[in-house]
């Protein structure tokens, strides 16, 4: 093995030449540590998180760049899913010293907190959206996640998960149901219909993993994210599982994102169950309304509100049964809430700078009264 070879486990994680250039550039302080090294998130308390490296798993705690960086911008906190650079110290301990710049991130709005919203997995492939065909899909909860993962800037995908249970009373009706699901919300993106007691419907994600690929499953609690963790890594008690039964509600079994290696390569992250899936800004929403977006733009009016507007061709979709009149309450209401939550970001920002031009005036004003004494 020649000196520059990349470990099979970094390999395994997703490693490629662009990670070790990032680490070259990230331009890490040096000391008395070893040269730094490349490591994967996969989990994360405050001020500490696991890794896995070329070995691992390891434990490493924030170096006190880190520690700077975080202080000056909050979505720079190590996240599950990214490459950090990581050092070695003399008495063994590991520390973080930098995040590498993320090449996609699934951010979700803060719930009542910061506008700068909080990152649930970062370097992600691909974004399953992850909902129960049974009892009962919740659409408007699977458009919110679609214009998450669009957002992103992963590949999103839908997987309906317990396949299974329609299969009693009648197969064909389930996975009809999972194709007018599909159709509905989530338009040009692959669609799985998995069954997790007879194993079936894990191919496309299978190979997606094989191809090395790091797949984060986000979706309500209790709709078996957790389950298709477990089946996909080749480890059955990987993540623990719900034990109220598929018909129940879920009760947040699963509390920490974490990503797991699966066995023959490639990534999952588990998340937990999301409550409420705060939009950041408009983007992704475009893409999660592809069929809605495209009718607008044969509006008479460009910036049509599809009311009463003449000429209305999302309107007249609507009247041909081309498009449900839910899709477009949906894509409405989402439109307003991001438009909402980008004012807010708006006003913080104009806050911040307001605050940091005052620091700035007092401390000019302050100046010459100190080159005077000094
Ligand atoms: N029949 C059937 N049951 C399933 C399937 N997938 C999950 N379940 C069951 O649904 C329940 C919830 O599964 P979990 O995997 O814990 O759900 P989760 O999405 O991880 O939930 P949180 O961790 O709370 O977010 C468990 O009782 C599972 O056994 C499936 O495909 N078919
Ligand atoms: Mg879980
Ligand atoms: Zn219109």
């Amino acid at each position: 093995m020649s000196p520059a070879a990349t470990p099979s486990q970094l390999l395994a994680l997703g490693h490629d030449d662009g990670w070790s250039r990032a680490l070259a550039a990230a331009d890490v302080l040096r000391l008395d540590a070893s040269a730094p090294g490349l490591a994967r998130v996969t989990r994360t308390d405050r001020g500490a998180c696991d890794l896995l490296g070329e070995e691992g798993p390891w434990r490493a705690t924030w170096g006190a760049d880190l520690v700077a960086a975080v202080a000056r911008d909050p979505l720079a906190v190590p996240s599950t899913g990214d490459w950090v650079a990581v050092q070695l110290w003399p008495d063994g301990q590991r520390t973080v010293e930098a995040v590498l710049p993320r090449r996609t991130v699934v951010v979700r709005a803060q719930v009542g907190g910061t506008s700068a919203g909080q990152v649930i997995a970062a370097n992600v492939d691909v974004v399953a959206v992850v909902e129960g065909l049974y009892p009962d899909p919740d659409l408007a909860r699977v458009e919110r996640l679609m214009a998450l993962a669009w957002r992103s800037g992963a590949r999103p995908r839908l997987v309906l998960t317990k396949g299974d249970l329609g299969e009693s009373d009648n197969r064909s009706a389930g996975l009809e149901l999972a194709l007018e699901i599909g159709q509905q919300v989530a338009a040009g993106c692959e669609v799985d219909v998995t069954g997790a007691p007879t194993g079936t419907g894990l191919e496309g994600l299978r190979a997606l993993l094989a191809e090395g690929a790091t797949i984060a499953l986000v979706g309500a609690s209790g709709v078996g994210k957790s389950t298709l963790l477990n089946s996909l890594v080749g480890r059955p008690q990987a993540m623990r599982t719900q034990t109220l039964g598929a018909m129940q509600k879920g009760r947040h079994t699963t509390v920490t994102r974490e990503l797991h290696l699966a066995a023959g390569g490639g990534c999952l992250i588990d998340t937990p169950g999301l409550r409420s899936v705060g939009l950041v800004g408009e983007d992704g929403l475009a893409e999660a309304f592809a069929d809605v977006d495209e009718l607008s733009t044969r509006c008479r009016f460009t910036d049509c509100g599809h009311g009463t507007e003449p000429g209305c061709a999302v309107r007249e979709a609507i009247e041909t049964g081309e498009l449900s009149p839910r899709r477009l309450a949906s894509w409405d209401k989402l439109r307003r809430e991001a438009a909402w939550q980008a004012g807010r970001a708006d006003v913080r920002l104009r806050q911040e700078q307001l605050r940091v031009w005052k620091q700035r005036t007092r401390a000019h004003r302050q100046r010459p009264e100190r080159d005077a004494r000094g």
